[in-house]
């Protein structure tokens, strides 16, 4: 069964903490990036670990292997269960996350391709082939591939064979559930859910489509 991953862009830890307990019947993990932890700090996985789901640090690692490892020990250690990386800076950058992840039995994910217009730009041309074979190759866990284009994550499919693809874009960005569900392991969901009247019947809803 495809996974729904609950984006949670929002700023304000009380109001996190409500949108993640109320949708937790539903979802499948947490995903946690800058905008929610530079507002909050890193304590919020704590907040949100008591929870008991899977817990994704959204941080996009680029940097040096060395920077690389001291950012992904940060994550593990306050409570993250996944990290997901870049793979541009390099097959021995990428590799680091993937070693400590793995050291604190986590997951790493590498960005392929990603899903705003503008990711095309660079992307597109062979770039997002070789980052999804780097993945493969450094033994991350999977990647991260655009729910806005079902054709580009069927052409990357190809290349992780069984490792996971988890997708974001759909809703807010254009991505259609019904379609890309059916392609990768877990779909991305933030703004469709955390904005929505209700938060836990979007994720209800939403985790019905994906079965
Ligand atoms: O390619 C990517 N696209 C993307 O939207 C890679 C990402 N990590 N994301 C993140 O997924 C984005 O930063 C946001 O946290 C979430 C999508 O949110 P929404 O468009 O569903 O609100």
């Amino acid at each position: 069964m495809t996974e729904l991953i609950l984006s949670l862009d929002v700023l304000d830890r009380q109001r996190a903490r409500a949108i993640a307990e109320s949708c937790a019947p539903f979802i499948d993990a947490i995903k946690v990036g800058y905008p929610l932890v530079l507002s909050t700090g890193l304590s919020i996985a704590g907040d949100l670990a008591e929870l008991g789901l899977p817990l994704i640090a959204d941080f996009k690692v680029a940097d040096i292997p060395n920077t690389n490892r001291l950012i992904c020990e940060a994550v593990f250690a306050a409570g993250f269960d996944a990290v997901i990386a870049h793979g541009f800076v390099g097959a021995d950058a990428a590799r680091t996350c993937v070693e400590v992840a793995h050291s604190h039995s986590g997951e790493a994910y590498i960005v392929a391709e990603m899903s705003h217009p503008g990711a095309t730009e660079f992307f597109h041309g062979g770039v997002a082939e070789r980052l999804a074979a780097l993945a493969v190759a450094s033994g991350a866990d999977g990647i991260i591939a655009p729910a806005t284009r079902p054709d580009r994550v069927r052409e990357l499919r190809e290349i992780v064979g069984k490792r996971k693809i988890y997708s974001p874009g759909v809703g807010a960005q254009g991505g259609d559930p019904d379609v890309v569900a059916r392609l990768v392991d877990g779909i991305i969901v933030g703004r469709s859910i955390y904005e929505a009247e209700d938060p836990a019947a979007e994720a209800e809803r939403l985790s019905r489509i994906r079965r």
